[in-house]
C-alpha cells in the first residue's frame, strides 16, 4: 500500500464502479446484509437510493428504470427472504430482457455453505438466482470483486440483455481493498451480422413489393435504422414491448394492433415479413396460430432464435441496429415498393382500432380522454388488468421506444411499482414525461405497500385504478370455462380515499365517463402520486368479456 492510496470497503467499491455505469438512481430495502453497500450510497451522494416497501416492488422499480433509461437498473435485497422476495420481479425482467444487476447479502463466508441453520442463510441462493434471471455470481474476496461485477454488468448488457445477480456474504462486504486507478465497466459486445448473411436477405428482399417489418423489444435501441426502411416505403408493426418503435401515428404502421382479424387480413397481402428482435411470443400471436405472412424472414441478437415460434426462409445473426442499417445500405434506392400498402396498412390499423373500440362501452371515454389530455409525451405503464388486456396495450398512441413499461410475463402486481421506478428515472434523467399508469385493485393491493414509497419519494404519477372490486379476468374466465362457478374472485377492498387519505397520496374518483377529461387534466396537474379510481360498478360492464389470452382454433 503506498501512502497515499485510499481503501475502502468492498460494498464501496460496488457503488463507486455503478458510478462509472452511468447508475443514477437504484432500488431496494435496507438490511444488515447490505449495509456497507448502502452507507456508502449515502455517504457517497451520487447515486439517488430508492428505499422501497419490498424487495419485489425494489426489484421492478430497477426494473422500469432501466427499461425507460435504456441503462442499466440496479436493486438490492437482503440475503435470503429478501432476494426471494425479488424472485418473481427477477422473472419479469428476465421475460422483458432489462439489464439490471441485483445485489444481495449472503451470510459470514465462514458458515457459509455448510448447513448450520445460520440465521439468514439462504443454502441454494445461488441456484434460485440462476434460476430466475440471466446468470448470478458471489464475489468471494476483495481482490475478485470488480471483476466479477464488471463481467455482471456485461452480461447483463450484452444482447438478450436480462438480469444478473451477484452475491456477497457480509464479511467480504465489509473487507477493505485499494481503490482501484480504473473502475470503468466493460463494453457489451454487439452480434455483428455476416456481410454474407446480410447479400443473401437483401437479395431475397428486393423481390418484395409488400414489405412488413415486425418490431419488437429487442429493435428497442434501433429506431433510427428501422425509420430507414420506413423511409423505403415498408410497411410497420411491432410487439407490446416493441411499441414506438416507429411513432405510433405513422402512416406506415399498424402500431401494435398486431393480432385483429383486419391485422391479419393485411398479412395475407404482404409478401415479406422481417422480424427484428421479437420472440412473435404466444401472446402475440394467438399462440403462434395468427396467420403471419408466409414468406419470413428475421434478425435476433439470440442465435436461438431462428425457426422458434415461426420458421424464417432466411435468418441474421446480428445486432437490431448495427444489421437494419447495414441493410439499408444494400437496400435504399433499390426497392419498388407497392404506393397502394400505405393506404392499406391504415385501413387495417382503423378496422383493427375500430374492433378494440367496439368492446369497450363507456371505457372508450377513458381510452381517449388518456390521449387527448396526456398527450403523447407520456411513459404507459401497465399492469395486468382487463382494462390493458384490451385497450391499454393497443393504445393510447406512443411516440417513443421506451415510452410503454408492462408486465410482458403477465404477473399481477408490478404495476405500481413500475410506475415509481419511471417517475424516478424520469426525474434523475430529466426525460419531461408524465407517468401514467393503468392497474386493476386486485394487482394494485398485491404491492400496495409501494404507495408510501412513492409519497416518501414524491414520485409523480398518476395511477388509473380500475376498481371492480374483484379479479375481473379471472370471473370471466370462469364464466367461460369453469361453469359460471365464481370462487375466490370477489374481494374485499379498502376505502381508497381513505386510504390514499392517510397516506398523503392524492385521491380522485371518477365516477362517470363524461368526467374523464376533467378529472385526469386534473390529476396530471397535480404533483406526487396520484391515483384517479375508475369506480367500475357506476361505469358498467364492458360490452365484450375479455377471458385470458385469445387461442385460436385452427
Ligand atoms: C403474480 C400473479 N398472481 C396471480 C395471477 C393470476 N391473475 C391474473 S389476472 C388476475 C386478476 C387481476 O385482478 P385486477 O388487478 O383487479 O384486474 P381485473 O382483472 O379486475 O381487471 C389474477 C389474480 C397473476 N397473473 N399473477
Amino acid at each position: 500500500m503506498t501512502p497515499s492510496s485510499v481503501r475502502i470497503t468492498v460494498g464501496e467499491l460496488a457503488v463507486r464502479f455503478l458510478e462509472q455505469c452511468g447508475t443514477r438512481a437504484a432500488f431496494g430495502v435496507i438490511s444488515i446484509h447490505n449495509m456497507p453497500i448502502l452507507d456508502a450510497f449515502n455517504t457517497r451522494q451520487v447515486i439517488r437510493f430508492v428505499s422501497a416497501r419490498g424487495e419485489a416492488g425494489a426489484c421492478n422499480m430497477a426494473d422500469a428504470y432501466a427499461r425507460v433509461t435504456g441503462t442499466l437498473g440496479v436493486c438490492v435485497t437482503s440475503t435470503g427472504t429478501g432476494s426471494g422476495n425479488a424472485a418473481g420481479a427477477m422473472v419479469e425482467a428476465l421475460t422483458a430482457g432489462t439489464p439490471m444487476l441485483h445485489l444481495t447479502g449472503q451470510i459470514e463466508s465462514p458458515f457459509l455453505d455448510r448447513d448450520l441453520g445460520y440465521i439468514h442463510e439462504h443454502p441454494a441462493q445461488l441456484a434460485m438466482l440462476r434460476a430466475v434471471g440471466k446468470e448470478a455470481f458471489r464475489i468471494r474476496n476483495p481482490e475478485t470483486a470488480l471483476a466479477t461485477l464488471r463481467e455482471a454488468v456485461r452480461i447483463a448488457q450484452t444482447p438478450p440483455c436480462g438480469p444478473v445477480s451477484i452475491e456477497i456474504p457480509i464479511d467480504v462486504q465489509k473487507m477493505l481493498l485499494e481503490l482501484p486507478a480504473d473502475l470503468s465497466p466493460l463494453p457489451a459486445p454487439r452480434a455483428q451480422p455476416s456481410p454474407q448473411a446480410l447479400d443473401a436477405l437483401a437479395e431475397r428482399l428486393l423481390q418484395a413489393r409488400r414489405p412488413l417489418l415486425w418490431l419488437g423489444g429487442g429493435a428497442r435501441g434501433a429506431a433510427a435504422a428501422a425509420q430507414r426502411l420506413v423511409a423505403m416505403g415498408w410497411a410497420v408493426v411491432t410487439s407490446v414491448q416493441g411499441r414506438g418503435i416507429v411513432p405510433e401515428d405513422h402512416p406506415q404502421t399498424l402500431g401494435s394492433y398486431n393480432l385483429q382479424k383486419p391485422a391479419e387480413d393485411f398479412y395475407a397481402t404482404v409478401d415479406a415479413m422481417l422480424t427484428v428482435g421479437s420472440r412473435l411470443r404466444s401472446n402475440e400471436t394467438l399462440s403462434y396460430k395468427l396467420r403471419l405472412p408466409a414468406t419470413r424472414y428475421r434478425i435476433d441478437a439470440n442465435v436461438l432464435a431462428e425457426n422458434r415460434g415461426y420458421d424464417s426462409a432466411c435468418f441474421v445473426h446480428g445486432d437490431a441496429e448495427l444489421t437494419l442499417n447495414a441493410l439499408a445500405d444494400r437496400l435504399e434506392g433499390r426497392m419498388r415498393i407497392d404506393p397502394q400498402l400505405v393506404a392499406d396498412v391504415q385501413r387495417a390499423r382503423a378496422g383493427a382500432s375500430a374492433l378494440v373500440d367496439s368492446g369497450l362501452g363507456a371505457y372508450v371515454a377513458l381510452k381517449n380522454a388518456v390521449s387527448e389530455v396526456a398527450g403523447q409525451d407520456i411513459w404507459w405503464v401497465r399492469d395486468i388488468t382487463l382494462s390493458n388486456s384490451m385497450w391499454g396495450n393497443r393504445a393510447p398512441v406512443l411516440n417513443h421506444p421506451r415510452a410503454g413499461v408492462h408486465a410482458l410475463g403477465g404477473g399481477i402486481g408490478q404495476g405500481l411499482a413500475m410506475a415509481i421506478g419511471t417517475a424516478i428515472a424520469n426525474t434523475t434523467h430529466q426525460l419531461g414525461r408524465k407517468t401514467v399508469a393503468l392497474a386493476g385493485d386486485g394487482g394494485f393491493m398485491l404491492n400496495v405497500g409501494e404507495l408510501a414509497c412513492a409519497v416518501q419519494e414524491d414520485a409523480h404519477l398518476v395511477v388509473l385504478l380500475m376498481n371492480d372490486s374483484r379479479y375481473g379476468v379471472i370471473k370471466n374466465i370462469q364464466d367461460d370455462i369453469y361453469g359460471g362457478r365464481h370462487c375466490y374472485v370477489e374481494l374485499h377492498t379498502p376505502d381508497f380515499a381513505q386510504f390514499c387519505a392517510s397516506l398523503k397520496a392524492t385521491h380522485l374518483r371518477l365516477g362517470a365517463p363524461e368526467q374523464a377529461r376533467e378529472v385526469l387534466a386534473q390529476a396530471l396537474g397535480a404533483s406526487g402520486p396520484v391515483v384517479v379510481e375508475v369506480d367500475m360498478a357506476a361505469w358498467g360492464p364492458f360490452v365484450a368479456k375479455f377471458a385470458g389470452p385469445i387461442l385460436k382454433k385452427d
